[in-house]
Order: C-alpha cells, then sequence, then structure tokens
C-alpha cells in the first residue's frame, strides 16, 4: 500500500492510505538521508509504501520514496546530529510574534536561510497581532519587520488566531497546499491551525507567565488534512535552529537581497565584508539592505567557516 506519514512519535508512525485510512506503522530495516545521521529516519510529510502483516495490527514501511525536499534542523548543541522536521512541503510559515513570545530577527533569518537552501517558499506570519493594540514601540517595530522582509521578497502577514484578524486571507494562502508551521513555542502555531480549521481541536496552552515563553504542548509533528482543501504541518516549538553543512561560499545565496547585489562586486568570490568594490557593504550602509540581515549573513558565515563555532563577528559598519 501507498500512503503518507501523517505523525511520528519516536518509533511509530501514522500513515494515512490513498483511501484515507490511518494505520499505526513501524519501520523495518534502515533508511538513511546519505552522509547524514538523523534522529528521525521517516518524517511527516513522506510518501512511503508500507504493508500489514497477516494477523497483526501494525503496518511496516518497507519504502521511502524520494523526497521533493525536506527542512532539516541541526541540533544546536554541537552534535552532528539532524532532525527532519517535515518533508514534501510546498510553502513553511514563521510564526513569529513581537512578544508573548519575542521572535528575534536572528531566529528568523535562521529558518529562512534552510528553507532557501531547500527552495521551499516561506511566509512570515506576524501573529498576536491583536496584543499591539495603540502601542507606537510595537508599530513601529512591526512595520521595521515587515519592511526588512517584504525588501527581502518574503510575503509578511499581520494575523491573529485570537480575533481571526486575516485568517481568511491565510486561508487563501494555505488553500490545496501542503503547509507547515514553525515557530517559538508558544508562538501560536497551533491556535493559527484551530483558526483556520475550527473543528481540528489541537490542544494549545497558555504562556507561562514567569518565562513568557511557550509551555511545548505540541511534542511531536503532525500534519492535518484541511476541510477547505490541503494540508498543514503543526511542529513543536523550537528555541534555536542550527543552519545545515553548507559552504561559506554559498550563504550568499540565500539572502535574497545581499545575492542580488553580488553581480556589482569586484570580486566573484567576494564574501562581502572589507573586500575592495564590494557592491553589498555600501548597499548595507545606504540602508538598502537591512542591519539584521547582514549580520545574520555574518554569523552564518562564521559559524559555517568554524564548523559550529559559536564566535561572532564583530566588524562595525
Ligand atoms: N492574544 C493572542 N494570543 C494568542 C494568539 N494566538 C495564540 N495565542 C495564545 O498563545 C498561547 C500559545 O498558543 P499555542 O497555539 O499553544 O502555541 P504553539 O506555537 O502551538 O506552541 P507549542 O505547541 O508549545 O510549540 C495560547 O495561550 C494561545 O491562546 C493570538 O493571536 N493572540
Ligand atoms: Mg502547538
Ligand atoms: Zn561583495
Amino acid at each position: 500500500m501507498k500512503g503518507v506519514v501523517y505523525k511520528s512519535t519516536g518509533s511509530r508512525y501514522d500513515v494515512k492510505n490513498e483511501k484515507g485510512e490511518k494505520h499505526l506503522c513501524r519501520i523495518r530495516g534502515k533508511f538513511r538521508i546519505q552522509g547524514i545521521k538523523t534522529t528521525n529516519p521517516v518524517a511527516v510529510g513522506d510518501h512511503v509504501e508500507y504493508e500489514i502483516e497477516p494477523g497483526k495490527d501494525m503496518g511496516v514501511i518497507t519504502r521511502i520514496y524520494p523526497r521533493k525536499n525536506y527542512l532539516l534542523r541541526k541540533s544546536i548543541n554541537l552534535s552532528k546530529q539532524y532532525h527532519i522536521l517535515a518533508s514534501n512541503i510546498d510553502q513553511v510559515f514563521v510564526v513569529a510574534p513581537l512578544l508573548a513570545p519575542e521572535t528575534t530577527t536572528a531566529f528568523i533569518d535562521r529558518i529562512l536561510v534552510t528553507a532557501e537552501a531547500y527552495d521551499i517558499p516561506a511566509i512570515i506570519l506576524i501573529n498576536k497581532i491583536d496584543l499591539l493594540k495603540d502601542d507606537t514601540d510595537l508599530i513601529q517595530k512591526k512595520e521595521e519587520l515587515k519592511s526588512i522582509y517584504e525588501k527581502a521578497g518574503y510575503p509578511v502577514m499581520e494575523v491573529s488566531a485570537k480575533t481571526g484578524y486575516n485568517i481568511d486571507k491565510l486561508k487563501d494562502l494555505m488553500k490545496n497546499k501542503v503547509s507547515m508551521f514553525t515557530g517559538h513555542s508558544g508562538a501560536g502555531k497551533s491556535s493559527l491551525i484551530n483558526a483556520v480549521d475550527p473543528k481540528m481541536n489541537i490542544k494549545t496552552a497558555e504562556i507561562s507567565q514567569t518565562h513568557k515563553q511557550g509551555k511545548h504542548t505540541t511534542t511531536f509533528a503532525e500534519m492535518h488534512d484541511l476541510d477547505f482543501g490541503g494540508q498543514i504541518i503543526d511542529t513543536p516549538g523550537i528555541r534555536g535552529f542550527g543552519v545545515i553543512d553548507m559552504e561559506p561560499g554559498e550563504i550568499d545565496s540565500y539572502f535574497p537581497e545581499i545575492f542580488q547585489k553580488k553581480p556589482d562586486c569586484k570580486f566573484n568570490n567576494c564574501k562581502h565584508i572589507n573586500e575592495p568594490g564590494c557592491a553589498v557593504v555600501p548597499a548595507v550602509k545606504a540602508g538598502e539592505i537591512p542591519l539584521s540581515r547582514y549580520k545574520s549573513y555574518l554569523q552564518i558565515l562564521e559559524e559555517v567557516e568554524n564548523k559550529g563555532g559559536n564566535h561572532f563577528r564583530t566588524k562595525k559598519i
């Protein structure tokens, strides 16, 4: 039988076949992505072949079809372990509230770089927009965030799972696609899914009042069918996001607004740090490329060059 993995809990997988029947499955044999160690050989979104052994309830996954794409997360401690967040996705939504909890641009940029590396379109959702009320500082922060990411070509949408603000527009974007929500714990990923399809009734929880952080309510990635067509993958909240192994020379191509300037750099192997004739640094000084994006570029470059080191560039511009 052919099916799609909807949920993965440890070594058990919920697989839904073409008739819409769900089976609990385990795996037989080893499935590996060449060259890297993953903590989960089978991921939510995988298209698989499986069989139900006679006289048994449980199915066995015997084959994983080639993945169109997958989002890998590297654990932020230095171990060489990777976790496949989800596979075969059409788009990733970064759920990024300004507060409760705060989402930094450094965090958003890491997700975007990973999405770019796998050619997965990304959209930023500024959730909990109802909390801004008429706080001028927060409203200014929101406008800055929008400007930073719109300059880079990413759609940014203000939403509220609580009031329903722009939920119809979000549904339009999700219709008939496989989408994934990612973001910090407490960002409102599960709440947004409940808002787009109230029949879902996914468990959510208030963030901690003392730490202003989520409580890691969603513990496993899970795919849900949407009543208006398409699928959404809810994922557990993440604290940090180590970028996958990349070559230093490719990082700039994952920052669209930096990459756009690259043809104007004097040297085609320019790293945009202090090379003569660099077109990127002047664009940062002129405010054309947002400073936060440039800083993220330098941090990720440094990290990749030091293979996971924690030394950040301190160059002032
Ligand atoms: N005011 C307000 N609160 C919201 C909004 N969206 C979510 N929340 C609240 O934020 C808290 C966390 O929401 P969840 O949906 O559980 O967050 P999550 O991103 O799924 O968190 P994890 O599963 O832990 O990763 C809950 O108390 C929600 O009611 C919103 O738009 N406005
Ligand atoms: Mg959740
Ligand atoms: Zn340059």
